[in-house]
């Protein structure tokens, strides 16, 4: 593929509820169906580029075949790099048509009022996804990069990840991913971010569905999200948006090949068409074609089209309208449903204006082939796409892409993900039927040299993003993610490296060990109050600092006074505010730089003013520092309300000689040349240098990181890029490495 550089995965291991082809032995012979539908339509030519091994459920259960059969039926599937997964049928019934069906698809395509909240349905999916993980570490060798698809195997991820601790997974999502206030509907909304989360890297098809998904993590799982990556304590997680594409050349020439063939020649459907357009050259006819599912739109452009005839009546007896649904999940009731509805709109619309050579509507409710549909593509001057929810929507793209001779309109529902791609369609809303008929009045109307301009554009886009890029971008991201994960493990703080630190802790006679509090030593607490130390930290803290040998100083942000409270009876040395103060064990506090504090009289209002609009947010007063905290308040509105507390502190800032830190979920104003690297510097200058060890979590520990002596072993909280030499996880594994410290 010419748009991949060097860094491809040796094998890709695709994972989808479906494999793209399904076989089967009808009379003793192999019979072989390609799949319908969006994911195996745009992943077939990866499927054929890379070396890949696709794992999806066959369709059936193991006991429907004979086993002489399966045998050479799995070896067939072989033979096309596929992996069946069989699955009873009453766990795939309730997987499937369940949870898939009649649980996800609705509410992540805003029918809250289809879905089912069913545990059944939830232990099959479960079980399913189980099933899938054990099959996929069975395949997995080193190396592989695993690709896992859409809505059916959301949990899929972290069940691998606990299987394959190391595996570079990616996932996409075909479809929406909605707002965090419907999504908060599933009684199972956790399980299901928390399994997304399991991945690498997390595709979506367009950047409002990455904002959904990114906002529920934020306000489900409490993770701090920076631009685009998840920061999980452990890993990084990263989103983004890949828009995807079709094979376009496949479409174009297979437009032109049927161009080609002489009239005689041509299919039977492209004789009936042209027949149609032989007993009246004026005649057009607009193409509709979906499966047939609730979330296509397909009665709203009915009865958009049906006001269309009225109040345009001189359209009559020269525009119809064809229909393709395609038959779709006819086990679920909402489908079988949609199909009486469609099917009664369709009746009523040509009993009412039928003529006996005119037929407003052509309905299939079937099936067609490739060549069938590029067919129909070519004849429809007008594609009638109308989604009420739609991921992306590739009927669009493929029609564009056979509009070889630059005529054709594209009418196109804002709803569909394509809508932020194709702005030069015809943008309707599917809930607006006056709309709708004016747009296909408008469309029917447009001259040639508007169609083609608008067209051109459309195409050139669509050339340019073809699903092949949309593929290696994707892979490529991931093994980005991959570099990443490379880089950071050379920091992680493994055995060899702690054997390292001891030996020169023992070798040196004194020993200065700097350790921030929170997130270092304690988890964070929405409250800050709340986090007091425990017993347990404090037994350890004092078993470190009883030794004569080390100096045990706790460098903090926080104020003198919570510091005093909390460790004043402890033989620890307390380092507050950043910097600003000293207090030795059993002296009073000293300040450690001279400094005025007349600019907090001009600062104060500003963040109480912050603190007013955004709900439980408040302002913590320092002796050198005011500081306003937001930890407990909605996380948007405090991320939002935090940027722009910043400008404005930014902008006032200059005159003052003061600086500004962003903490985690803390916005805070101080004295320039007061960081904690300066302090702790400082101190060491005091007291007779030996072994240092510094410890810390936030940004306001990187200068620490970056000032201190270079011999110093310093050691960062988390997985975010650091100064520090080394990494660590968390603050549980800050405790077990502290507990090396004591003599
Ligand atoms: P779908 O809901 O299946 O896909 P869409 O993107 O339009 O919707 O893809 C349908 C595919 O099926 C097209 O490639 C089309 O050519 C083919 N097709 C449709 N009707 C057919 C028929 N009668 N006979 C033969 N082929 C037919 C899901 C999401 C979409 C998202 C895709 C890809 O719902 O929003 O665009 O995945 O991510």
């Amino acid at each position: 593929m010419s748009e991949l550089n060097q860094n491809i995965p040796p094998r890709i291991l695709i994972v989808s509820n479906r494999l793209p082809v399904q076989i089967t032995m009808v009379k003793g012979k192999l019979d072989v169906k390609q799949s319908i539908g969006g994911l195996a339509t745009g992943m077939h030519p990866v499927h054929e580029t890379y070396e890949t091994l696709w794992i999806g459920w066959s369709g059936f259960s193991r006991s429907h075949f004979a086993s002489g059969k399966l045998k050479t039926i799995n070896n067939a599937y072989r033979a096309q790099d596929c992996l069946p997964v069989y699955l009873d049928e009453s766990m795939a019934t309730d997987y499937y048509d369940g949870f898939s069906n009649g649980t996800i698809w609705p509410l992540f395509h805003y029918f809250a009022q289809y879905t089912k909240y069913q545990p059944d349905y939830w232990d099959a999916y479960l079980k399913v996804n189980r099933i899938f993980a054990e099959k996929v570490k069975k395949e997995y060798r080193p190396g592989d990069l695993i690709w896992i698809h859409d809505y059916h195997l959301l949990v899929l991820p972290r069940m691998v990840r606990e299987l394959i601790p190391e595996a570079d997974i990616g996932f996409f999502l075909h479809i929406p991913f909605p707002s965090f206030e419907v999504f908060r509907l599933l009684p199972w909304r956790k399980e299901l971010v928390e399994g997304l989360v399991g991945s690498d890297l997390i595709g979506f098809h367009t950047f409002d569905y990455t904002r959904h998904f990114l906002s529920t993590v934020r306000r489900l799982l409490g993770y701090d999200i920076d631009l685009n990556r998840i920061q999980t304590g452990s890993r990084l997680v990263r989103t983004e948006v890949f828009p995807m594409g079709i094979d376009y050349r496949k479409y174009q020439n297979a437009s032109l090949r049927l161009e080609k063939i002489p009239e005689k020649k041509k299919s039977k459907l492209k004789q009936q068409i042209s027949q149609y357009f032989s007993q009246a050259p004026e005649r057009k006819l607009i193409l509709s074609i979906d499966r047939l599912d609730y979330t296509k739109g397909i009665p709203n452009r009915l009865v958009a089209f049906e006001k269309f005839l009225e109040k345009y009546p001189e359209f009559q007896g020269k525009v119809t309208m064809l229909m393709i649904a395609t038959p779709t999940r006819d086990n679920v009731a909402y489908y079988q449903q949609i199909k009486r509805t469609v099917d009664e709109l369709v009746g009523r619309i040509n009993g009412q204006f039928s003529q006996i050579n005119w037929t407003p509507i052509w309905y299939f409710y079937r099936s067609f082939t490739f060549n069938q549909l590029i067919e129909l593509y070519r004849s429809c001057h007008v594609a009638l796409i109308t989604p009420v929810r739609d991921g992306m929507n590739l009927v669009a793209k493929e029609y564009l892409a056979s509009r070889i001779d630059q005529s054709g309109v594209l009418i196109l529902s804002e709803m569909a993900g394509a809508a932020r791609e194709l702005s030069e369609a015809l943008i309707i809303n599917p809930n607006h039927p006056e709309e709708i008929a004016g747009a296909i009045a408008q469309a029917l109307t447009m001259p040639l040299e508007e169609q083609a301009e608008r067209l051109s554009l459309m195409q050139t886009r669509l050339k340019r993003y073809q699903v092949n890029k949309w593929a290696s971008d994707f892979i490529e991201a991931v093994m980005k993610t991959r570099e990443m994960k490379k880089q950071s493990r050379t920091k992680i703080l493994n055995e060899s490296i702690m054997k390292k630190i001891l030996a020169e802790y023992h070798r040196n006679k004194q020993a200065t060990l700097f350790l921030d509090y929170d997130g270092t030593l304690v988890q964070f607490k929405k409250n800050p109050d709340h986090a007091r130390p425990d017993p347990g930290i404090l037994k350890l803290l004092n078993q470190i600092a009883d030794d004569p040998g080390n100096r045990l100083v706790l460098i903090s942000g926080r104020d003198r006074n919570t510091l005093e409270n909390w460790f004043s009876r402890h033989p620890f040395y307390l380092i507050a505010e950043h910097g600003a103060w000293l207090k030795e064990p059993d002296t009073p506090w000293t300040q450690m730089e001279p400094i005025s504090r007349e600019w907090k009289e001009v600062i104060r209002p500003v963040m109480e003013f912050y603190a007013d609009r955004t709900p439980g947010s408040f302002v913590e007063e320092k002796t050198f520092s005011l500081a306003w905290h937001y930890r407990k308040s909605d996380p948007e509105l405090g991320a939002i309300r935090a940027i722009e507390l910043k400008d404005e502190l930014t902008s006032m800032a200059g005159g003052h000689n003061l600086e500004i830190l962003e903490g985690s979920k803390v916005i805070e104003i101080k004295n320039s040349g007061i960081n904690k690297g300066r302090a702790a510097n400082w101190f060491l200058s005091q007291h007779p240098e030996g072994f240092v060890l510094a410890i810390g979590d936030d940004w306001t520990d990187e200068y620490m990181f970056e000032l201190l002596p270079h011999k110093s072993y310093t050691i960062k909280v988390g997985s975010n890029p650091t100064k520090a030499r080394y990494q660590i996880v968390n603050q549980n594994e800050v405790r077990n490495l502290l507990k090396n410290f004591i003599k």
